[in-house]
């Protein structure tokens, strides 16, 4: 009953899915080369890195050395290679095809580590952090949110005060991918003016601590740490100097929020393809699942979503590329495209019956993941309110209790 080899039929629906007439002959060749890399690599190793909580970092680190996807929009002469943000956006795509760990890793390093340092940060600041971040030697993390400061970064409590030529960072960040094991942190804090700054905070620094979050049961193959910054003392050469006011922090997240629209259809043409070789294999009352009504809607329904999906990220990836992007159609992307793929996890959960709640069928690893790409770089209500910011004129985050108004 399990799909070992998916049959034709998976076959013909990834070629009725297909954009390929639209990619130019290098966004295809990135499209392989990760595609086979998550099929030999990535996909023998997920359930049992799910099932321990633990993700293989040095797999992780050969995104950089081998694939060299860290950076890889940036120029070649910090590490990058000048591809697209469509082929970029196609590498997210087939990295959450194999789990939203592996593209997690790859937002975070690209899109909030090594897109601050080099949008904001000084040429000695490039040139010591970028190469190594981009071949995979430099394990970064990027930490805006805290315990009481999740949705509303502005209300954050982390504080920078410049001590003689220093700077001395004191505050904690929740949910941090990567902290445990980076080696530098995008620290984002409060300076003496009121203003929101962003620093770079070195692994082994004194009084910079991570430990792990425990008992996760989202994204249990990807690292995320709580980080302890108690009166670390920072050079000078260590803040960012374009890193200034949230507006700056907020940037980063368009970057990542980017590339996880594009990995959410990989996640759900994932889940698409086990529900539909899973419905042709599984009979019941004497014929497979795959030939009622009611199974078929749901499989239609994912395939049309998917469809779109893609054609979305296509959209935003080309008027990145032309003109840049009004950061409202990337939430609106986001919001989404991470919605159809939880649909199709769960879709794809409840045609797999019992199974689907099994760690034997991949199904249920990616909507269990899916939970945290719902919430994090901004959950679903904060981006309808974004989008609905940006039509109407009028923001809609403000509690009766805040202040700010
Ligand atoms: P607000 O007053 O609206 O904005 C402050 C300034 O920023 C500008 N701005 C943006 N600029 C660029 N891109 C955006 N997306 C922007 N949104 C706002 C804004 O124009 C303003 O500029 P200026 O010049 O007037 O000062 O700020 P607010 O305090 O009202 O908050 C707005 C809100 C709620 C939309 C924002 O705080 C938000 O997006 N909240 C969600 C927080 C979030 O997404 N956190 C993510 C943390 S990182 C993460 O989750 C990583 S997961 C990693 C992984 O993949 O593993
Ligand atoms: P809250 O903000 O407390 O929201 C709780 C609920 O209230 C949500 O449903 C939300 O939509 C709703 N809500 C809040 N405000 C409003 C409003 N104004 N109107 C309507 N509804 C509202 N952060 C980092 O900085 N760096 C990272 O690397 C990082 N990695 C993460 C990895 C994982 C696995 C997870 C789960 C989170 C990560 N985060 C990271 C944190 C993530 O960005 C936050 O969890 C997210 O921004 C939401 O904040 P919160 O969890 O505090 O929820």
């Amino acid at each position: 009953m399990k799909c070992v080899r998916p049959p034709e039929a998976v076959a013909s629906a990834e070629e009725l899915l297909s954009i390929d007439d639209m990619l130019s002959p290098d966004e295809r060749m990135v499209r392989d080369v990760v595609r086979r890399f998550v099929e030999k690599e990535i996909l023998p190793l997920e359930a049992e890195h799910f099932d321990k909580g633990t993700f293989p970092l040095d797999v992780g680190r050969r995104l950089g050395s081998e694939l060299g996807l860290f950076g890889c929009t940036l120029p070649e002469e910090y590490g990058g290679s000048g591809v697209s943000h469509t082929a970029y956006g196609i590498a997210n795509e087939e990295l959450e095809f194999g789990g939203s760990g592996w593209r997690s890793l790859l937002s975070v390093q690209s899109g909030l580590v090594m897109y601050p340092i080099f949008q904001y940060g000084t040429e000695e600041q490039k040139r010591k952090w970028l190469p190594g971040l981009a071949d995979g030697r430099f394990l970064g993390c990027f930490g805006l949110t805290e315990s009481g400061s999740g949705s509303d970064p502005a209300s954050m409590r982390t504080r920078i005060k410049k001590a003689g030529s220093d700077f001395i960072v004191n505050g904690t960040k929740a949910w941090i991918t990567n902290g445990s094991v980076a080696d530098v942190a995008v620290v984002w804090g409060r300076d003496e003016e009121g203003s929101v700054q962003g620093v770079l905070v070195e692994k082994g620094m004194k009084g910079f601590t991570a430990r792990n979050e425990e008992h996760k049961y989202s994204l249990r193959a990807s690292v995320t740490s709580y980080l302890m910054l108690d009166e670390v003392r920072i050079p000078e050469a260590n803040v960012l100097p374009g890193a200034r006011g949230l507006g700056a922090a907020l940037r980063c997240l368009n970057q990542a929020r980017y590339g996880i629209s594009w990995g959410a259809v990989g996640s759900a043409r994932f889940c698409f393809k086990e529900a539909l070789c899973y419905s042709l294999s599984r009979e019941q009352f004497g014929a497979p699942i795959a030939s009622f009504q009611l199974q078929q809607e749901k499989l239609a329904w994912m395939f049309s979503e998917i469809f779109k999906a893609r054609l979305l990220c296509l959209r935003i990836g080309r008027l990145k590329e032309k003109f840049g992007l009004h950061h409202a159609l990337v939430s609106m992307a986001k919001r989404n495209n991470v919605a159809m793929a939880r649909e199709c996890a769960r879709l794809a959960r409840e045609i797999h019956g019992a199974y689907g709640i099994s760690g034997d069928y991949p199904v249920w690893r990616h909507m269990a993941d899916m939970e945290s790409v719902y919430t994090y770089e901004g959950t679903h209500d904060i981006h309808t309110l974004i989008i609905g910011e940006a039509l109407t004129g009028i923001s809609a985050f403000r509690g009766a209790g805040d202040e700010r108004q």
